[in-house]
């Protein structure tokens, strides 16, 4: 299946891609019980570049009550004699991210070649954000602790809370930030003492296999962690639905999260759910204008628009509206997009086909409902999976692209007239969604206020994608269930016991 592979990677990434491609279950690499595989494309041509194997239900029950064994039987469980301690677990977080790091160019090839994002983009952010996630969660290991209590019941006690990991975790993640959403998802996890079944999502299998690889290396316990590729309905559906699964957490789009939520009724698994967005970036008269123009643009354009908080909506005070549009589409038309392992790349393909097609759909409605495209558009690109970045004015709050994430590098600009922050505040929360918002502005009392009246997960003022592991993450409305790193998320991968003595 495997094509002439880019000469300008290096041998070792190369002979990975097109090498045997097996899931991690109970410690060993395997192929799928059917025998089956998928095929992973390249984005930049759209050809065929390595199978990988398609797990179906049997796979995910293997994986699953090996992951069972080792919570309840194995050295990660928290009854067994031979307990591995919340030290010895920060160690092999640190090990893996030590490995990681050992590791990075060669982990930014293969987030290149799979998603198609530019490699100096990968070896910059994605592949120091996941070591960095590791390492932070590795310190939390030893520090996830509960409380004492001085209760009012008559008598005297002495009571204190534990706090407990879920168990086993089952987690699903999609294919914008392959190998950083499989740290977000694995670091808190682990660190607090669950084992875990993760599945990669399809079009983007090969990072998360390669760390399956590492996380053995790094000497993390058979059964710790299990890693499978396949399908979502095949593969996933039955992880979400299992009973043996005590929680399942998920990164994708808020159509799936509905499904995930009602697969879990079976067992009442806990549930955390990061989905889509539709970010607000507004802008005032008074911002620093080419910082802000710069800031949009990038907000919209990082990782061609598939970041589920890519700042999708652009609202602009009339005064400023003409020169930060013209800005903002000027940068637009100067961002040269090609292969990811382009040297000059600043934009790769989109990760898919089916995302070309969905994205380019968009931005087909959006201009046959009235809207003008001052940058970009679609057509261009002979083969792969190119998207031109475009900037669509002349927009309406009830057009689909307004209303809709899509998940590409596509942004709607609109202007507001009247300064109230109110009204401003009312049509940034005009969304179904509520995970990022930014706003530009260079008075504290504007961008302070904002930030109380928007209803999200994040507010950036005068930046935006701005990420840490200590930083939480994740939406309101219909953006999800829970939050992503910093402390935050480690109460979604504990259980709190209340032990109450009577003295
Ligand atoms: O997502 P899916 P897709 C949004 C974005 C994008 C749209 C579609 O708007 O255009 O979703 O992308 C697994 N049971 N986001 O189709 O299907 C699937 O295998 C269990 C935003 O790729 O949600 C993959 O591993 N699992 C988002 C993962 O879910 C299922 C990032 C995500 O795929 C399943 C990605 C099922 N029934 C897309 N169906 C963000 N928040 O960042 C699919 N999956």
């Amino acid at each position: 299946a495997t094509l002439a592979l880019d000469p300008r990677l290096d041998k070792n990434t190369s002979q990975f891609i097109s090498g045997d491609h097996r899931m991690l279950i109970d410690g060993k690499f395997v192929h799928a019980a059917s025998g089956k595989t998928l095929p992973v494309y390249n984005p930049a041509t759209g050809e065929v570049m390595a199978q990988v194997p398609e797990a179906e239900a049997s796979d995910v029950d293997r994986a699953v009550r090996a992951a069972r064994r080792a919570f309840d039987e194995g050295p990660w469980g928290q009854f067994s004699a031979n307990r591995i301690s919340a030290s010895q677990r920060g160690r092999l977080l640190n090990r893996l991210a030590d490995l990681l790091e050992q590791h990075l160019e060669e982990f930014a090839e293969l987030e290149s070649m799979d998603n198609g994002k530019p490699l100096a983009v990968a070896r910059a952010a994605d592949v120091p954000l996941a070591v960095d996630l590791f390492r932070y969660m590795a310190g939390w290991a030893t520090k996830i602790t509960g409380n004492t209590f001085p209760i009012s019941a008559g008598g005297e006690y002495l009571t204190y809370t534990l706090r407990e990991p879920i168990g086993v975790v089952g987690q699903i993640i999609p294919w914008n930030f392959p190998l950083l959403m499989a740290a977000w998802k694995l670091g808190p996890a682990l660190a607090a003492g669950n084992t875990v079944v993760l599945k990669l999502a399809e079009q983007t299998p090969l990072s998360g296999l390669r760390l399956a690889e590492l996380i053995m290396e790094a000497g993390f316990p058979e059964g710790v962690v299990n890693v499978l590729t396949g399908y979502g309905e095949g593969a996933g559906a039955p992880l979400a639905a299992h009973d043996l699964v005590d929680k399942i957490a998920f990164t994708g789009s808020t159509e799936v999260g509905k499904l995930i939520v009602k697969a879990a009724t079976g067992n009442l698994k806990k549930v955390t759910l990061e989905l889509g967005g539709k970010s607000p970036a507004i802008v005032f008269p008074d911002a620093d204008l080419d910082r802000a123009i710069a800031g949009t643009a990038s907000a919209i354009f990082f990782n061609h628009g598939q970041c589920c908080c890519a700042g999708s909506r652009l609202y602009v005070h009339e005064r400023v509206y003409d020169q930060v549009v013209e800005g903002v589409s000027k940068i637009a038309g100067k961002i040269k997009v090609g292969p990811g392992l382009d040297p000059q790349t600043e934009m790769g393909p989109l990760v898919s086909e089916e995302q070309y097609q969905r994205v380019t759909g968009y931005i087909d409605s959006g201009l046959k409902e009235g809207a003008k495209a001052t940058a970009g558009g679609n057509g261009g690109a002979e083969r792969g999976y190119f998207v031109k970045p475009t900037v669509l004015t002349h927009t309406k709050p009830e057009m689909k692209v307004v209303r809709e994430e899509i998940f590409g590098p596509v942004v709607c600009a609109q202007p507001f007239s009247d300064a109230d922050i109110d009204l401003i505040a009312r049509e940034a929360n005009d969304s179904i969604y509520g995970l990022a918002a930014s706003v530009w502005t260079s008075n504290i009392s504007t961008a302070n206020k904002l930030a109380k009246r928007i209803r999200s997960g994040t507010v950036w003022i005068n930046c935006h994608n701005v990420f840490d592991a200590a930083l939480p993450f994740g939406g309101y409305k219909q953006s999800g269930w829970g939050r992503e790193m910093g402390s935050e998320v480690l109460n979604n991968y504990t259980e709190v016991k209340a032990v109450t003595t009577a003295l």
